[in-house]
């Protein structure tokens, strides 16, 4: 069976209110399981990229398929189970650790969920709580630091089955010690899925199938690494800071 996950974005150009683009004419073909960065400053457009994946905004122009199909005749509940994610705003919701991680997997085992939460890290933070798995998470997860908060988003997307992944800044509230100890259950993460990572540390998408430099909403470079770094310009810069 071949794997799914594939995401055409064709001349898509949108912007959040009438009079200001926020991104132009921007195409990106990501192949089942491939994983695309974007990288570019702050307000760049990285996030609204990945905003219109999601549909969470209808685009201007262009159009966004995923499989061939072009997400407006996407379900909604279908563009949900398709795409997993991890955001720079963690969404938890009152109830416990264990439905928490459960979310959208409501078949999952409490095997399958403990098997999540190490693949993130979690589990030790976990089994500490008062009642372990069946916490329960006050509402949006108040009683976590925010790394734990994202450290359950990251086990929420490790059950999930969706052939896409988005990862927003997904570590951005994790020391640097947890992060290093996430790498190899994030490489679990993205395994056999269409993977698409926005980070501002540029060791994180250095082993991308494909760089996506961002400016000002417009794709201004792309490649690998090394191409990119040969090209000697806006990578590089960041790269060499
Ligand atoms: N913007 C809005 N409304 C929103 C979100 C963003 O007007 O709800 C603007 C702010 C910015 C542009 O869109 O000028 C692109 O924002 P985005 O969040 O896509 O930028 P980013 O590349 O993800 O920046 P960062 O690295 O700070 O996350
Ligand atoms: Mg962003």
């Amino acid at each position: 069976r071949r794997i799914k996950g594939e995401v055409v974005l064709k001349d898509v150009t949108f912007g959040y209110v009438p009079g200001k683009t926020v991104l132009k004419r921007i195409n990106v073909t990501a192949k089942p399981g491939q994983k695309i960065a974007f990288v570019g400053s702050t307000g760049a457009g990285k996030t609204t990229i990945t905003n219109l994946i999601n549909r969470f905004y209808e685009i201007e122009e262009g159009e966004i398929y995923i499989d061939g199909i072009n997400i407006r005749r996407i379900k909604k509940d279908s563009l949900r189970s398709n795409i997993a994610m991890v955001l720079q705003d963690t969404h938890l919701f009152s109830g416990t650790v264990r439905e928490n991680i459960r979310y959208g997997r409501l078949d999952a085992t409490d095997e399958e969920v403990v098997a999540a939460a190490k693949i993130a890290c979690a589990h030790s933070f976990i089994e500490r709580l008062p009642e372990g798995y069946d916490t329960v998470l006050e509402g949006d997860g108040a009683n976590l630091s925010q790394g734990e908060r994202q450290l359950l988003n990251i086990a929420r997307a490790a059950i999930s089955k969706a052939p896409i992944l988005i990862l927003d800044e997904a570590t951005s509230s994790v020391d640097t010690r947890t992060e290093k100890y996430i790498e190899r259950g994030m490489d679990r993460l993205m395994k056999n899925r269409t993977t698409f990572v926005i980070a501002h540390r540029l060791s994180t998408v250095r082993n991308a199938d494909l760089i996506i430099v961002l400016e000002h909403g417009e794709i201004i470079e792309q490649g690998t690494h090394e191409e990119l770094l040969d090209l000697g310009g806006r990578y590089y810069q960041l790269y060499t800071g």
